[in-house]
C-alpha cells in the first residue's frame, strides 16, 4: 500500500458530550428537621470543535483517528453541587478545511481563517437537580430533570488550499521550479513526471510587502479528468484560486509540442470544471534557456494566439531577451495585476499640511480655518459642544 502522508479528504465520526443528569437529594443534618431538597444540577456536555490550525497542513491524523468525541457532563450531586462540565474536544483542522454533514451532505463549517472555531456537534445541557423544584406548595420536590442527549453525526472533512494563484502545467513543465524561485518554499525537483504528489503552496513577497500564496499542485496529463495518471482531483485546490498559471515547457522536451500541452491543459481543467476554466489566467513560457524554446515559443503564438510571459527558472542562464532574472519580475507583476494583494501599507498617505504654509498664529487665536484643516488631516471630526447630563443639585 502507499504510505500515507497527505490526505486531503476524510471521513470522521463526531459525538459531543451528553449533559450530567440533575440530582435527586433531601439536606440530611443533624438538629435540621426539614432539610428540603440540595441535589445540584448537572454539567454541560462538552462540544466538538474544529479549530483552524497552522501546524497541521493535512488532515492525516484524522484519517488514523477518526472518533472525535467529547466528554460527558458529572452529573449534580447533593448539597447543591453541580456536575463538572464536559470537556471540549478541540481538532485541529488546516486552514481550507470544509466540512460537511454526509447524511445532508450540507455544508456545517468552512474554516478560512487563522484561529476560527466551529461548532459541530454541541453538548447536551446539564440537567436541573431538584433544589430548582421548590415551591411555596412543594417544600421537599424530589423532581429532577436528565441531562441533554449527546449529539453524534459523520463528517465529511475536504481540504482546499487556500492559495490565490495555482500553477497549472504537464509534469516535468517546471512548475515546481518556478514555485522555488518565487518563494522561499522547497517542492521536490526532479527530472521525472510527477515529482510532485502533493500541493505545496509558497508565498510571493513583494518589496511593499504584499503577499501572494502560489499552490503547486501534481503534473496533469491528457486523460487527467477520467483519471489517467493522478487524475484531476487535486484540482479542487485551486478552486478557490484567483488565477491559474498554465506552466508550458517551451523547450518541448521529449518532443512535445507546447502548443498542444496548453490545449490539452485547458480541456482536461475544463473537464473537471466549467467554472474553474473560466477563471482568469496566464500563461508562462518556461523553460526559455533552451535554445529550441525561441523558434517554439513562435509557433506557439501563432497556433493558439495566445502570448504568453517568457521566462526560464535556471537562475544565471543564457536567455535572450529576458531580463536578468529570467523574465520572473514580468511574471510577478502580471500576477500582482490579476490578485491584486491588499498591501500593509497604503501608498495614498494624506499629504500633511505644510506647517510654513499655516497662517502665523504666534500670540493669536488660532484661526477655526487652520483647526479645521488639521482636523481634516487627522480625519477628527469638529468637536461638538459637549452636553453634560445634569447631576441634580444637592441643595
Ligand atoms: N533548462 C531548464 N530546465 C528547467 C527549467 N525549469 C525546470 N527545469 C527542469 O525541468 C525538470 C522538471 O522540473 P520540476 O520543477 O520538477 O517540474 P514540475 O512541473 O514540478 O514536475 P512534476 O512535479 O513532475 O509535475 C527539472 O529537471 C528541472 O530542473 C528551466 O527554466 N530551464
Ligand atoms: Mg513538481
Amino acid at each position: 500500500m502507499k504510505s500515507k502522508t497527505f490526505v486531503d479528504q476524510v471521513e470522521i465520526l463526531v459525538r459531543s458530550g451528553k449533559g450530567g443528569d440533575g440530582a435527586m437529594s433531601m439536606r440530611r443534618e443533624a438538629l435540621v428537621e426539614f432539610g428540603g431538597p440540595d441535589g445540584g444540577d448537572g454539567g454541560r456536555g462538552g462540544d466538538v470543535v474544529l479549530k483552524a490550525s497552522e501546524h497541521v497542513n493535512s488532515l492525516l491524523s484524522l484519517y488514523y483517528d477518526p472518533k472525535c468525541f467529547a466528554q460527558d457532563g458529572e452529573p449534580g450531586k447533593g448539597q447543591k453541587m453541580f456536575g463538572k462540565r464536559g470537556r471540549d474536544l478541540v481538532v485541529p483542522v488546516p486552514l481550507g478545511t470544509e466540512a460537511y454533514d454526509v447524511d445532508s451532505g450540507l455544508l456545517v463549517a468552512d474554516i478560512t481563517e487563522p484561529g476560527q472555531k466551529a461548532i459541530v456537534a454541541k453538548g447536551g445541557a446539564g440537567g436541573y437537580g431538584n433544589v430548582h423544584f421548590k415551591s411555596a406548595v412543594n417544600q421537599a420536590p424530589t423532581e429532577h430533570t436528565p441531562g441533554g442527549p449527546a449529539e453524534e453525526r459523520r463528517l465529511r472533512l475536504e481540504l482546499k488550499t487556500i492559495a490565490d494563484a495555482g500553477l497549472v502545467g504537464f509534469p516535468n513543465a517546471g512548475k515546481s521550479s518556478l514555485l522555488t524561485a518565487l518563494s522561499s518554499a522547497t517542492p521536490k525537483i526532479a527530472n521525472y513526471p510527477f515529482t510532485t504528489l502533493n500541493p505545496v503552496v509558497g508565498t510571493v513577497v513583494y518589496d511593499d510587502f504584499a503577499k501572494i500564496a502560489v499552490a503547486d499542485v501534481p503534473g496533469i496529463i491528457e486523460g487527467a479528468a477520467k483519471g489517467v495518471g493522478l487524475g484531476l482531483a487535486f484540482l479542487r485546490h485551486l478552486e478557490r484560486s484567483k488565477v491559474l498559471v498554465y506552466v508550458i515547457d517551451m523547450a518541448g522536451t521529449d518532443n512535445r509540442e507546447p502548443w498542444r500541452d496548453y490545449e490539452v491543459l485547458k480541456k482536461e481543467v475544463d473537464e473537471y470544471s466549467a467554472v474553474l476554466a473560466e477563471r482568469p489566467s496566464l500563461v508562462v513560457a518556461n523553460k526559455m534557456d533552451v535554445p529550441e524554446a525561441r523558434e517554439n515559443l513562435e509557433r506557439f503564438v501563432s497556433e493558439t494566439g495566445v502570448e504568453p510571459i517568457a521566462i526560464t527558472c535556471v537562475r544565471g542562464a543564457e536567455a535572450p531577451g529576458l531580463s536578468a532574472d529570467g523574465g520572473l519580475d514580468r511574471f510577478r507583476e502580471a500576477l500582482r495585476e490579476i490578485v491584486k494583494p491588499r498591501t500593509r501599507f497604503h501608498h495614498t498617505h494624506a499629504q500633511a499640511p505644510d506647517l510654513k504654509d499655516m497662517p502665523d498664529t504666534t500670540g493669536d487665536e488660532v484661526p477655526a480655518e487652520a483647526i479645521e484643516r488639521f482636523a481634516t488631516f487627522l480625519k477628527l471630526e469638529k468637536p461638538k459642544a459637549k452636553s453634560h447630563p445634569s447631576r441634580g443639585n444637592i441643595h
